[in-house]
């Protein structure tokens, strides 16, 4: 449509196909592009045309402010903050950045106008899985939460063309299939081919005195790879700022290794064009354990140097600034030692590439770091063999061991030549043969050092980190984790999410503190049935979900009692299945007995190599399988495993929990994030004093609180008196039982009868993790919520209140004290002008 001005200039009217936030806008703008981008029409759409069709129109609608963020990021020169992290696990994106836009319920509109259900196509996004568990989780959350602040930053990690692995379960056992989650294409990234940066690998070092008598470094690598950036701009909640999720890809360089190494060799070239390609092909599945590949450390540094790279050119060229003041405009924060390299690479790039001097290199560098630790684990901490390291990064060896040199220097001086303090201290691990300790590289290089809840910062202090925290107490700090109240309760939970805005309006989606107000309601019995029957509506949507997916029926009146997180020992998913098999016996001697119905659910995935959890899987699915075909414990106890627990199943997880699971032996989880979210959505929990669990109790009050178990020093204390799990085993009759049923094959018929003998073994001879000590006390505790659950009300009661006392767990409050506390960024606002067709709007 075209009209004539006076001018004579054709005015287009350009319609906001692009941009508009109305209902049929939203209808036509989504049918143009399943029209020109999928190149198809309703009636011969598939299910992922439609999906995708809808994704371009809220891109669309994401793109003008992402570009108006990132200028006025430029213009502001403010500092910037860049969140170094090997894994962001985002989950599906849609439907966060409908709610993000404030535009879910108009989109589901247009869509329902033309017949299309949005939630189907919710569910037709492959979720990129780019992390394991809680530490690229908590990246995530943290990304929201940066973006809805109107805070200036960048996410940086690896762009894994294989994410976590798809789990099957066949027969009980878990299996892995590949993810290959950009089958279909990923709508959500531009590759921005032009901002690529070469990675240097192997060779070796050359050094010499310039003409200004300056000692000069150069590296000469074997391998040389390309670092392509994808971009993904992630939306904040309700504001115009997108902040950036910058994901580097590995490719061969043709200039390197096509031509000067290769010349003529064809199959050579293909050869180096694999092994490059390689660098960023599969996501490695430990958590909680190191693997000590040579390709790990490939991928580490490839993402770091990258990274760097890419900051001091924004620092440098885009914005203008001088080499000198990089620390003053950002600052780096380090997710867990996984990026820690960062320190040298940092180091090298200003001393051998810019040519700064050592001393104010090295003081640039230790302003812009701050390094999380996510662990108290020994097994966990990331070392790396020093000729493995030298091989892969000589340059980085050297820079690492002048640090060294000088850090030890310090420490001398600093505790008066107590050779067991620089032993202890020590960057390199010299016990047997040489390694590199990574967290004490991070901390060295660091200005601020943080834990991830107050008991895990607390014994980090204490006893890990010791003599770090007494060389430089003001280093440390706690902040408690917290995840996004926008993907964990308003998308997750829409029945709940009205429900709490129908009686104190909606500030409470981006200040959490609001959900107080809703105190005030506790009482009302209204009030109370509304809430109950949101659960309900949760419930029973999970049922279906189970019945559909497995064809297990669940009984909604039972109590959802739920486990869901990475198999781990420490997690100790084992202890929760005692309490069944103590249940299942209890209802074996008296069918009669007047037993609250539970429902167990259960999900996570195993690493691949970890065997003890791959039995613990087998376990819970055989333990399933006897229980759930019993005529009698059918009626009374359902167990379930949800296989491939991921992001995008979780979210109908968590908000169907009557009882969260959160049991870890005391001292060893370093936080947990998965807690938070079930608090969030009105679960009660039943726990130990551990990680987060603690601050959990403290703010939603005691008497809404399932606690059973040791203390983490009543752990320690048990252990150094010699703890003997046999006496327990022969003391307790309803455990002796339990253990007895699973060593002679009750839970295994279909299987050989020494199936779990390694589990029993474990337990009878070592038990690490206190399974037997914590039993007595854990039984006793869900036998006080069994009793709890009969008083209806007060249940509903105990629910409210967990959620209204939830606002400390929001990653928004985390953000906020990272920033004030140790990153000193503020906001930025970004306002989009109104559309205007005669400016030069774009
Ligand atoms: C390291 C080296 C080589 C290969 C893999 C790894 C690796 C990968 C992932 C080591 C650890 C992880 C993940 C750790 C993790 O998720 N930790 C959890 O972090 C959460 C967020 O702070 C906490 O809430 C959890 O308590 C903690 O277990």
């Amino acid at each position: 449509m075209a009209t004539k001005t006076k001018n004579s200039e054709p005015d287009i009217l350009v319609e906001d196909d692009r941009t508009g936030l109305e209902t049929a806008t939203l209808k036509r703008a989504f049918l143009d592009n399943l029209f020109y981008i999928q190149g198809k029409r309703l009636d011969n759409a598939t299910r992922n045309d439609l999906y995708l069709a809808v994704a371009y129109t809220v891109r669309d609608r994401i793109m003008h402010r992402w570009l108006h963020s990132q200028k006025a990021l430029n213009d502001h020169d403010s500092r910037v903050v860049g969140y170094l992290s090997a894994e962001f696990l985002m989950g599906p994106h849609l439907g966060n950045n409908l709610i993000n836009l404030g535009l879910y319920e108009t989109m589901e509109e247009s869509l329902n106008d033309l017949n299309l259900n949005l939630t189907d196509l919710l569910d037709q996004e492959e979720e990129p899985g780019l992390g394991n568990g809680g530490l690229g989780r908590l990246a995530a959350c943290f990304l929201d939460s940066l973006a809805t602040l109107n805070l200036p930053a960048i996410g940086y990690g690896i762009r894994y063309e294989f994410g976590i692995f798809e789990q099957k379960i066949e027969n009980g056992w878990q299996s892995e299939v590949t993810d290959k989650w950009l089958k279909f294409g990923n709508p959500w990234e531009i590759a921005r081919n032009e901002a690529c940066v070469e990675v240097k690998f192997g060779g070796q070092t050359e050094n010499w005195w310039d003409e200004n008598d300056q000692y000069r470094v150069e590296w000469n690598p074997d391998h040389v790879v390309l670092a392509i950036p994808y971009d993904t701009p992630i939306l904040g909640y309700l504001t115009d700022n997108a902040a950036i999720l910058r994901l580097w890809k590995a490719e061969a360089t043709n200039t390197f290794d096509f031509q000067t190494f290769n010349r003529g060799d064809y199959f050579g070239a293909v050869d180096e064009k694999v092994k490059s390609e390689n660098i960023t092909k599969v996501l490695y599945p430990n958590d909680e354990q190191v693997s000590g590949r040579e390709l790990r450390l490939i991928q580490q540094y490839f993402f770091v140097s990258a990274t760097l790279q890419d900051c001091l050119r924004y620092h440098l060229e885009i914005r203008n600034n001088p080499v000198s003041n990089f620390h003053e405009k950002m600052t780096l924060q380090l997710n867990d030692t996984h990026p820690s390299v960062a320190v040298a690479e940092l180091m090298r790039l200003l001393v051998d590439e810019h040519q700064v001097e050592w001393d104010d290199a090295w003081h640039i560098t230790k302003n812009t770091f701050a390094y999380t630790n996510h662990t108290l684990l020994p097994e966990a901490l990331e070392r790396w063999p020093m000729p493995m390291f030298g091989k892969i990064l000589p340059r980085h060896l050297e820079i690492i061991l002048e640090i060294n040199d000088r850090f030890l220097e310090q420490v001398k001086e600093h505790f008066h030549s107590d050779n067991g303090r620089v032993r202890r201290m020590s960057i390199i691990d010299e016990s047997d043969q040489k390694y590199i300790r990574m967290a004490h590289l991070a901390i060295v290089g660091s200005y601020a050092v943080n834990g991830v809840a107050e008991l895990h910062t607390h014994l980090l202090t204490q006893n890990v980190l010791h003599d770090f925290y007494e060389m430089w107490p003001k280093k440390f700090s706690n902040k408690t984790n917290g995840v996004a109240p926008r993907r964990w309760v308003v998308l997750s939970n829409r029945a709940l999410t009205k429900l709490i805005t129908s009686h104190i309006g909606d500030g409470w989606t981006k200040d959490l503190t609001y959900l107080k107000l809703l105190e005030d309601h506790v009482d009302k019995k209204p009030f109370q049935n509304a809430w109950s029957k949101a659960k309900m509506e949760a419930k029973e949507k999970l049922a279906k979900w189970v019945f559909d997916t497995q064809g297990i029926k669940l009984n909604t009146k039972s109590i959802f009692d739920i486990q869901v997180k990475r198999i781990h020992e420490y997690k100790r998913q084992h202890l929760n299945v005692l309490h069944i098999i103590t249940l299942y016996n209890r209802l074996r001697d008296n069918p009669k007995l007047n037993m609250v119905p539970r429902t167990f659910i259960f999900g996570g995935k195993a690493a691949p190599g970890y065997f003890m959890a791959k039995l613990i899987i087998k376990l819970i699915n055989s333990v399933a399988q006897v229980i759930n075909n019993d005529p009698v414990a059918r009626k009374k106890i359902k167990v379930v495993f949800i296989p491939d627990y991921n992001v995008k199943n979780s979210q109908q997880v968590y908000p169907a929990a009557d009882v969260s699971e959160q049991i870890s032996t005391a001292g060893k989880e370093a936080s947990g994030t998965g807690n938070m979210k079930f608090t969030m959505n009105g679960a009660l929990t039943i726990g130990t004093l551990d990680g987060a669990n603690i601050e959990i109790r403290e703010e939603v009050g005691e008497e809404n609180f399932f606690l059973f178990g040791l203390t983490a020093d009543e752990v320690e204390e048990r252990k150094r008196g010699g703890y003997n799990p046999w006496n327990i085993y022969n003391q307790n009759h309803e455990l002796k039982r339990c253990l007895d049923m699973l060593e002679m094959g009750y839970f295994s018929p279909w299987d050989e009868a020494k199936l779990f003998q390694p589990l029993i073994d474990n337990l009878k001879n070592h038990d690490d993790y206190m399974v037997l000590a914590d039993y007595q006390s854990y039984i006793d505790c869900q036998d006080r919520i069994s009793k709890a659950f009969k008083d209806q009300e007060n249940w509903t009661r105990m629910s409210i209140l967990n959620t209204t006392r939830s606002s400390k767990f929001s990653s928004d409050r985390t953000i906020m004290e990272y920033c004030e506390d140790i990153w000193k960024i503020e906001p930025i606002e970004v306002n989009v002008p109104d559309y205007d067709p005669k400016s030069n709007w774009h």
